[in-house]
């Protein structure tokens, strides 16, 4: 089955909340694969809000209009991605990094991993090191999971690695990294132990860390 997914992608672009939560409820109604109304119809928008902003075609305060309304629309989709979930698979603790702000790519990682069995400890936007590694002292994850979508945001990502190294708890808990800059060779140069480039591969990768099915 075909559905138009344009109206939807439209909606979010520019930051319409009702109609574009109206379209993903269509969507889902006329037997729309959530998947595909997240990568055709959301995922997709935000790449084209990101290029005009990028081109100076958008601003922030409607880049976040845009942020606000994909949020709205996860929010219908999440039921979709949470079916039949038994007993944990392990727990991961979930953060965005320093001075980061960016939320609805490590918002979905961990909305995925929760929907595959995972238990998420999510603790938010602009996570220092220190409280990262506070966090991994207290709970005992199998993984930390660290998102950053600015450049300027990722050696926070090391800064947090040689953190865990310093409190002696590098080798307790396996580190999973992404977001837009980040990349494969960029978790092996800062000691990670995956990248997972969107958030279907983190559940593979997740699972692939703790060799679990
Ligand atoms: Co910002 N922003 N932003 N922004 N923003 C980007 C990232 C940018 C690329 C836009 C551009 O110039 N083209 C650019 C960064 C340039 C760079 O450093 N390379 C940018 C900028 C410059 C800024 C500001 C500096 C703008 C300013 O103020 N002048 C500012 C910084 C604020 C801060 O963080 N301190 C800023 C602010 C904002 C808003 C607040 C307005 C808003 C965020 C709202 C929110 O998140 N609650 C926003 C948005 C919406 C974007 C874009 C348009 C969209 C990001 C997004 O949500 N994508 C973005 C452009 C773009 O990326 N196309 C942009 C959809 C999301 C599903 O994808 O987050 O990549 P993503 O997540 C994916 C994967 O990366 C991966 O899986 C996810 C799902 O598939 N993934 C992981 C993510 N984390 C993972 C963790 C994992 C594994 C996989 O394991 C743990």
């Amino acid at each position: 089955m075909t559905i138009d997914l344009n109206p939807l992608s439209e909606a979010v672009i520019k930051g319409n909340i009702q109609a574009a939560t109206q379209e993903t409820q269509k969507a889902l109604d006329g037997g729309g694969d959530p998947q595909t109304i997240l990568d055709q119809g959301l995922i997709a928008a935000m790449d084209i809000v990101g290029q005009r902003f990028a081109a100076g075609a958008m601003f922030v305060p409607q880049m976040l209009r845009s942020a606000k309304t994909m949020q709205a629309c996860v929010a219908l989709l999440k039921p979709a991605f949470q079916a039949g979930t038994v007993s944990s698979k392990g727990t991961v603790v979930m953060g965005t990094v320093k001075a980061d702000l960016h939320d609805i790519g490590k918002n979905l990682v961990a909305m995925m991993l929760e929907g595959a069995g995972f238990t998420i400890i999510d603790m938010g936007v602009d996570v220092l090191p220190e409280a990262f590694v506070q966090t991994v002292s207290e709970k005992s994850p199998e993984i930390l999971g660290m998102s950053a979508l600015l450049s300027t945001t990722m050696p926070a990502m090391k800064a947090t690695i040689d953190a865990l190294k310093d409190a002696g708890l590098r080798d307790k808990v396996k580190v999973m990294i992404g977001g837009a800059p980040v990349t494969a060779k960029f978790a092996g140069e800062i000691g990670a132990d995956r990248y997972a480039p969107d958030a279907g591969s983190a559940v593979a990768a997740a699972k692939e860390l703790l060799q679990t099915s």
